[in-house]
């Protein structure tokens, strides 16, 4: 996609999910290990537990499953019995589960207050929005691209609702690159650590511990991840 059109696209997703992951929530709990995800970024119900991940500022090691990606897709179904997605782990309680809004509901009730917020809560709602949301990237972020494994996870720092983290994310999704995902929305605490870490508050910002490569700028983001991974 041209990248005004990828820009305008994504800010429009953004848009159809009323800014859903743009802020931080009331937080409770802190998980000792990060949670894991398998999901893909094309996908509606994915999207609403990213939101979700976002509002309650929880870290999560993303293992991207686009459709015929050859090697999480089989991870999941070994684990759960099924090809369904999202599929969240958490190590912390030994938690495994399938289906959006359970999921959204385990979260808010382990690591926030337990309220759901409208946005995720409405389900019909939330469903149709980021379905319209899924169709406005025209299937970004759905089907694999031949890549290379990295030995590493890569680290992302992002927050769902920015228009500019999709786009990074998409292509962390589709090259099927595993990724600790930093949320970071507006008012997380980790912001201070973070603008300590990269010397300004700006996401995405990527770091790929397999080369020592560490950048802002989505389109250079996406340029690293072809040149280095795609096959
Ligand atoms: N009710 C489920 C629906 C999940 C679902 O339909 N996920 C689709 C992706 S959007 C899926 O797993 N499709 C199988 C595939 O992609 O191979 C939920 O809310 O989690």
């Amino acid at each position: 996609m041209i990248r005004p059109l990828d820009v305008a696209t994504s800010f429009a997703a953004s848009v159809l999910r009323l800014g859903a992951g743009m802020g931080v929530g009331t937080v409770g709990p802190r998980p000792e290990r990060p949670l894991e995800l398998y999901d893909f970024e094309g996908c509606p119900y994915c999207r609403k537990v990213r939101e979700a991940l976002s509002v309650l500022d929880l870290d999560v090691l993303v293992r991207p499953c686009p459709k015929g990606g050859p090697r999480f897709r089989p991870e999941v179904t070994r684990r759960g019995g099924k090809e369904q997605f999202p599929f969240l782990i958490d190590p912390n309680g030994g938690v495994e589960l399938y289906e959006s809004d359970e999921i959204i509901r385990y979260l808010f009730a382990t690591y926030g207050d337990g309220r759901v917020p409208l946005g995720l809560g409405l389900w019909l709602v939330a469903d149709v929005t980021s379905m319209l949301a899924s169709a406005a990237r025209f299937g970004s972020g759905v089907r694999y691209r031949k890549a290379k494994e990295p030995r590493a996870p890569l680290e992302l720092w992002s927050f769902e609702a920015s228009p500019f983290c999709r786009i990074a994310r998409e292509a962390l999704c589709e090259l099927e690159l595993p990724y600790l995902l930093h949320n970071v929305a507006a008012g997380s605490p980790k912001r201070e650590a973070f603008v300590r870490r990269a010397g300004k508050m700006q996401v995405p910002y990527l770091v790929d511990p397999n080369t020592g490569a560490k950048m802002f700028e989505s389109a250079d983001i996406i340029a690293y991840l072809e040149e280095t991974y795609a096959a």
